[in-house]
């Protein structure tokens, strides 16, 4: 359940077989390895333009499923101020899963069929959003933790060679960065608070740790996409080297905020600069993306309701644009 492989499976509106010569090839290649931006209007081969439907889509989904850990707190901000920026932040969520979606509709593959197949579980989005926000905390280590890793990873696909993609990026990137200052200060005054206060930061961070290193994707070795991708110049770091800066830039926040990072294997090479870690539970990892995580099943089950509940707004805006036809012809 919950898998996607848009690009293996031929499940965009575009037909899988086409011919591609090894001149249009070599000449793509060369204008990515001139790091010339690649737009919707070029000619681009057929995996490259899958390849991008799938981690844009998986990335649009994310962004939608993922307001809704947060949005849980929403009516239990701990006051008014807190409130209206989480609202703020779980807004700007929205606002990228819709550039992202956007961004992916230029490659030929529609909102509606992208909305779909994640309806169906064959569209993946990120294993962080199916764990649970059990504490204000949370919400505080969400910002902290699953923002920064967000920002580790999608600041490089600034420099994406897809265009549109690129370019989406770079609103988003500066969105997150003030996510994660607001999900870092709500760690900073719990930590600063009473002992419970305190506690409780201590136990989100200890629940949210490995899933957040998770995020990052399986290991170089496991990771079927990354060799193409980073050829393409779709992903320019691979999936082990972001996991390491964000361990590298996040230990020493975790220390300035007088928390305990759940490892007992981390400890800092001092020859190299970075932090060596412990093991991380792919088993885990493989589960949640089975549909098997504390909350695939609340999540899909929340986002068919949303999609139910919304049926009337496509519909009146149908029947609008209709309207709007007949009288313009
Ligand atoms: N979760 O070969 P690779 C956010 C899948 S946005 C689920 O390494 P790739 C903002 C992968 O799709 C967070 N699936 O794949 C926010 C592939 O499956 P497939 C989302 C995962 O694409 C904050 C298979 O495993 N960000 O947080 C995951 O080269 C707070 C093999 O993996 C993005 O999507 C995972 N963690 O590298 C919102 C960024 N990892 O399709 C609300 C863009 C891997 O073959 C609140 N995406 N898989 O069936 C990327 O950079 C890449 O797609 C990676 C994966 C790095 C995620």
């Amino acid at each position: 359940m919950y898998t996607q492989g848009l690009d293996q499976k031929g499940q965009t509106s575009k037909p899988a077989a086409v011919e591609e010569s090894a001149e249009q090839l070599a000449a793509f290649q060369a204008r990515i390895d001139a790091e010339e931006k690649i737009e919707a209007k070029d000619w681009m081969p057929e995996a490259y333009r899958r390849t991008l439907v799938r981690q844009i889509s998986q990335h649009a989904h994310s962004e939608i499923i993922g307001m809704q850990p947060e949005g849980n707190w929403l009516t239990r901000a701990p006051s008014l101020k807190r409130k209206a920026i989480l609202l703020a932040k779980v807004q700007d969520e929205a606002g990228h899963g819709l550039y992202l979606y956007s961004a992916a509709e230029t490659l030929g593959v529609s909102r509606d069929q992208m909305v779909a197949d994640l309806l169906a579980g064959k569209a993946k989005y990120s294993s962080i959003f199916n764990y649970p926000t059990l504490t204000w905390a949370d919400i505080g280590a969400i910002g902290w933790l699953v923002d920064g890793a967000a920002i580790m990873n999608q600041i490089p696909l600034c420099r994406c060679s897809y265009g549109p993609y690129a370019r989406a990026m770079v609103r988003i990137c500066k969105e997150e960065s003030f996510h994660q200052r607001q999900g870092f200060e709500i760690m900073l005054e719990l930590t600063r608070g009473s002992d419970e206060q305190k506690a409780m930061a201590q136990d989100a961070l200890t629940r949210w740790w490995w899933p957040s290193l998770m995020m990052f994707g399986p290991s170089d070795k496991d990771s079927k996409h990354s060799a193409q991708s980073m050829a393409w110049k779709i992903k320019r770091f691979s999936n082990d080297e972001l996991r390491q800066k964000f361990v590298d830039v996040t230990v020493p926040q975790a220390e300035f905020l007088g928390l305990k990072v759940p490892d007992d294997d981390l400890e800092l090479d001092e020859a190299s600069g970075h932090y060596r870690y412990g093991d991380i539970d792919w088993q885990e990892f493989y589960d949640v993306l089975a549909g098997n995580g504390p909350c695939n099943r609340q999540r899909m089950a929340k986002r068919q309701g949303a999609h139910d509940d919304g049926a009337w707004v496509r519909e009146a805006a149908q029947a609008y644009a209709a309207k709007q036809a007949a009288k313009a012809a």
